[in-house]
């Protein structure tokens, strides 16, 4: 914009002595100068969350620095950009891994240590940002940390929540959710954009344009809400590289709507105005199935109309032409939630920018990629006719054209097969019309990617077998990838430090492959001896949280056996309790005598269920209940515990994950589209049990069958084994344990029937009895390889090192090559 001095290139070399230094004594006087001028508390009296306070501020300060030259830099190189929109990013703290990131994590260790205070505990003082459900949303968190490490020109955009996912908390074994005003204590990690604004609109109707005709319109909103910036800038790993993930917040607009003003009722024209700010105020915690709400719809429109004006506007600063949009800019949909994004940019192009309709429609079948999440129907998105035409008049107007031309299309390609063309149809014509945002995505798209091999297959061959056919090559897939910067480096610093001194080099936090170089290593006993060490410690620390959080003393020599993530069927956290319950009635029909056999376990049960998913919450009452019996058994011991852990989040798993031996990924073959926990484990050494769904296809190929627990039924099993319902053959042991639920042996016989009704008598869709048997022996596969803890440490070992393939930085340089065109470009200095 316009007054801006722009300071030139010699000067700022010459400036570079005015940049932070971060040598221990400048990082304390940043600090106690934080203390006293931000934090506004007396240097000489705070409490650990104001050295907190004080601490992040000086962190923020280099951030900035960081992030101003790199967008100077990409300012002046001019790359193509990569613009992630997701409607969700779960964060989680940040303080620790921007000083691991920024390579000053030990000089602000050592110099708080000589003002009293340990980094760790302020590190605990801060909360997560929760702005997201799960996996999708952790998904994105990792991509934009591989974005900014690989030095691309990446912007994340998505929504700042005033409400983050809610909080879990347990009563009597039942799930209660509680909101999570996050920004309560202020959040030092987002820099607040008063100046970028940009007006949304909504509501309204559309008119001819007379002078033009065609299909150029103009569109008379009745409301208009004002986005406001908030820049969380973005570290990378061994790079001055710092990105932005822009996460817009609703304000009311500035333009004063005279009328209301003018009769008389200004406290009530104040209020209304006010309530603009609902818009970006609480996230959805469904992660499992669509509903049709206005303010959701209202939540999509707005970000992506304020990104798109954003990204338009930096597109215009040095280009004047549309036709070099597609060489500068890619952008892509994470999953169908920023769909919208397609019509907007058609609006704006043809509306706005007057551009003709098809040279507009060129431009925007160049840009747009799209990922899908999801194999679950009811994952999919249905906008209904009706809340589209009333919120967003001219879009719904733009996808019907859409639509028009390209079923018209169709039908020169497939001929008149109408049932094929009405699935195939943007447009649903049911009993509720409605417009689906997957085939919206689909046809506007030039690739369609899936999260993992066989969810791709998935994909082409039965959800969206149609396009397929029609369009084999956009069909991709990037199998997902997660960060080691968080999810080792960060939560597990021992085995960090472990794993760099046994392959001589730090390297492998930037370069994944390189833990490889563990595997010859694998049967060296020093490093078993240090491995083991680790993991106790880590163990030990979280023996600690269980006996803080629940009162449930653990022994650190039992297997810590986990299985965290979002509850729902398909996971089949029920199985593994019915496991559980299957463990604690064998222990207690056996003789005393032969109890010195079993292999002592702590079973470790986390995760939250939407709020109106019921199965799902019985599920966690039924955990509850279950733990109340076993470890409240005298006749049982340190041989079985069973723990659920509340509210669990981002910063509850950098804390499991490392401390645990066996962790679980059940779900019915064909029903997890990736998994993106069993990477996390895999990589901290945790052995999997698990079955071959998803991306465990993909970790079977890189650790082998040999060091891991599979069971279950194969994904191509599944459908013949659905049809046979109730003639379908189960084990009597699951008829045994299903029965002491029902008999009430957990108490709460009413409450759990309609839970034991949904796995018996052919119900039992995701084939919990089927599959029963087999868990069961997977179990006890683990329990005899544990035993034999030179066994068990090798494959832990090699399970560690084996999980290269699955960093992130694997995926997001997929993306980059093959799905994007883009480059790194690197910040000097
Ligand atoms: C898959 N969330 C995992 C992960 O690719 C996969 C749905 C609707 C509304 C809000 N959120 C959702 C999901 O669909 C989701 O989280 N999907 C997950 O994406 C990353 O690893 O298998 O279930």
């Amino acid at each position: 914009g316009g007054g801006e001095t722009r300071v030139g290139v010699e000067r700022m070399f010459g400036l570079m002595d005015r940049f932070l230094k971060s040598d221990p004594s400048s990082l304390q006087k940043d600090i106690l100068d934080h203390v006293e001028y931000t934090v506004a508390r007396s240097r000489f009296s705070f409490d650990d969350f104001e050295a907190y306070q004080a601490l992040a501020h000086s962190v923020r300060d280099r951030l900035i620095e960081r992030w101003h030259d790199t967008q100077i830099h990409f300012k002046k190189k001019d790359p193509k950009r990569i613009y992630f929109l997701s409607l969700e990013f779960l964060m989680g703290r940040s303080l620790s891994n921007s000083v691991i990131n920024l390579g000053i994590r030990d000089q602000y260790a050592d110099a708080l240590k000589e003002l009293g205070f340990e980094f760790e505990v302020l590190a605990e003082q801060e909360g997560d940002a929760a702005l997201g459900n799960g996996g999708v949303a952790r998904l994105s968190a990792c991509q934009m940390d591989s974005l900014a490490t690989m030095d691309y020109p990446a912007w994340g955009y998505g929504l700042r929540y005033q409400y983050g996912l809610f909080r879990q908390v347990i009563l009597d074994g039942y799930q209660h959710e509680q909101p999570d005003y996050w920004l309560n204590f202020g959040n030092p990690w987002e820099i607040e954009r008063v100046h970028v604004t940009y007006p949304v609109k909504f509501y309204g109707t559309v008119e001819d344009d007379n002078f033009n005709g065609g299909k150029r319109k103009v569109w008379l909103p009745g409301e208009t809400v004002e986005a406001v910036a908030y820049d969380n800038p973005i570290p990378g790993h061994g790079t001055r590289n710092t990105i932005t993930l822009r996460l817009w917040a609703a304000k009311p607009s500035d333009q004063i709507d005279m009328e209301s003003y003018n009769t008389g009722d200004y406290i009530n024209a104040v209020v209304n105005r006010q309530r603009a700010e609902t818009i970006s105020s609480v996230l959805y915690p469904d992660d499992r199935s669509y509903q049709g709400k206005e303010l959701r719809l209202k939540q999509q429109y707005f970000f992506v109309s304020a990104s798109l004006q954003d990204i338009i506007r930096r597109f215009k600063d040095s280009h004047s032409n549309f036709d070099d949009f597609p060489e500068k800019v890619a952008l892509q949909l994470n999953d169908t939630h920023p769909s919208l994004a397609i019509a907007e940019v058609m609006r704006v192009l043809v509306d706005e920018e007057h551009l003709d309709w098809n040279r507009a429609w060129d431009i925007v079948c160049k840009i747009f990629s799209f990922t899908s999440h999801t194999v679950l129907p009811e994952g999919l998105e249905k906008v209904p006719v009706d809340l589209l035409e009333s919120l967003l008049p001219r879009h719904l107007q733009i996808i019907y054209d859409i639509n028009f031309d390209y079923i018209e299309e169709l039908k020169k390609r497939i001929g008149l097969d109408y049932d094929r063309l009405s699935r195939m149809s943007i447009v649903e014509d049911g009993a509720i019309k409605s417009i689906r945002m997957a085939n919206l995505a689909i046809v506007c798209s030039h690739t369609v990617n899936g999260v993992s091999r066989v969810h791709s297959e998935l994909l082409k061959t039965r959800v969206f077998k149609d396009f397929y056919e029609l369009w084999p090559h956009k069909f991709d897939y990037k199998t997902n990838g997660v960060t080691q910067r968080r999810w080792i480096v960060v939560s597990n610093p021992s085995l960090s430090a472990l794993i760099s001194k046994w392959l001589g080099t730090e390297a492998w936090i930037r370069d994944m492959d390189l833990l490889a170089g563990l595997q010859e290593q694998a049967a060296n006993a020093d490093l078993h001896e240090e491995w083991r060490m680790v993991r106790k410690v880590n163990k030990m620390r979280l023996a600690e949280y269980i006996e803080a959080m629940s009162g449930i003393k653990v022994s650190v020599s039992a297997m810590f056996d986990v299985q965290i993530k979002r509850i729902h069927e398909y996971k089949r956290q029920l199985l593994n309790i019915l496991g559980i319950i299957h463990r604690y009635d064998c222990i207690k029909n056996m003789e005393k005598s032969d109890r010195t056999k079993v292999v002592p376990r702590v079973c470790i049960i986390g995760g939250k269920a939407a709020p109106g998913y019921k199965i799902a919450k019985k599920i966690i009452k039924l955990c509850n209940a279950v733990a109340e019996k076993i470890n409240n058994d005298p006749d049982v011991g340190d041989l079985l515990k069973l723990v659920f852990i509340p509210d669990y989040n981002v910063s509850v798993a950098e804390l499991v994950i490392p401390g645990a031996d066996l962790s679980q990924h059940i779900s019915t073959a064909g029903h997890e589209a990736s998994g993106t926990g069993s990477m996390k484990f895999l990589m901290n050494g945790c052995l999997l049990l698990a079955t071959e769904d998803g991306s465990t296809v993909e970790i079977i190929e890189e650790i082998g069958k040999d060091n891991m627990f599979l069971f279950g039924a194969k994904m191509h099993e599944v459908p013949a084994l659905r049809e046979k319902g109730p003639t379908l053959k189960v084990p009597l042991q699951f008829a045994r344990v299903v029965r002491m639920v029902r008999d009430g042996y957990f108490g709460f016989q009413d409450y759990f029937e309609s839970l034991c009704d949904k796995v018996e008598g052919g119900n039992d869709f995701y084939l919990l009895g089927y599959d029963f048997q087999s868990y069961l022996e997977a179990q006890a596969a683990a329990d005899k390889a544990f035993v034999d803890q030179d066994k068990w440490t090798r494959m832990s070992i090699l399970s560690t090192a084996g999980s290269g393939r699955f960093s992130s930085d694997r995926t997001i340089e997929e993306y980059a090559e093959k799905t994007w065109g883009i480059e790194p470009c690197r910040c000097p200095f």
